[in-house]
């Protein structure tokens, strides 16, 4: 079985435990926003290990909106890389764990629904895409297996 390794950011890591810990009953959205989190478990396309990486959760139908925003940064979220290699993935929201595959949505119409999905969740969304240099942010859909 593949090592679990971390996020190295302490409020992420922190989150997950918390979420995975409980057996998602609790660290179920970001901080004090009430917005509600899922994590996804995906395998690092470099070392080989199991990364989970929580997300906000925006659902469409039966599948989840995963958005690469990484807070506005001038780089994609590593995860992109991953999903990219390995799209199957085990998605967590709260104490449902289901195993998805992952697609990645580069078009419209899809792509701007799915967008505003996540923007009417977290309209923070559009200011990370304001702030980033980058001229798309990866948009995934993560759909049951
Ligand atoms: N991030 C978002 O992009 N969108 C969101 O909606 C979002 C919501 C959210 C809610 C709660 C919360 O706690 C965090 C949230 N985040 C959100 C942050 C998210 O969980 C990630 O921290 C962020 O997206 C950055 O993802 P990242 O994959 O770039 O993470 C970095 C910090 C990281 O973990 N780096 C590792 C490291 O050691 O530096 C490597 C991780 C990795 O996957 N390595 C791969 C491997 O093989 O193991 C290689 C990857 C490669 O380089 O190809």
């Amino acid at each position: 079985m593949p090592e679990y390794i971390p996020q190295p950011f302490d409020w992420v890591r922190d989150q997950v435990a918390l979420y995975e810990g409980s057996g998602g009953t609790q660290g179920t959205t970001l901080l004090d926003t009430g917005i509600p989190v899922i994590i996804f478990t995906c395998k690092g396309n470099k070392t080989g290990a199991v990364r989970k990486v929580p997300l906000m959760r925006v659902k469409v139908g039966d599948g989840y909106v995963l958005v690469g925003s990484n807070g506005g940064a001038e780089n994609d979220p590593v995860w992109v890389h991953n999903l990219r290699a390995n799209p199957d993935v085990e998605l967590r929201d709260e104490t449902e764990v289901t195993k998805m595959r992952v697609r990645e949505v580069h078009d419209d119409p899809e792509r701007a629904q799915l967008w505003e999905a996540g923007v009417a969740i977290f309209p923070t969304y559009n200011e990370y895409k304001a702030k980033t240099p980058r001229t798309k942010i990866p948009v995934f859909i993560a759909e049951p297996i």
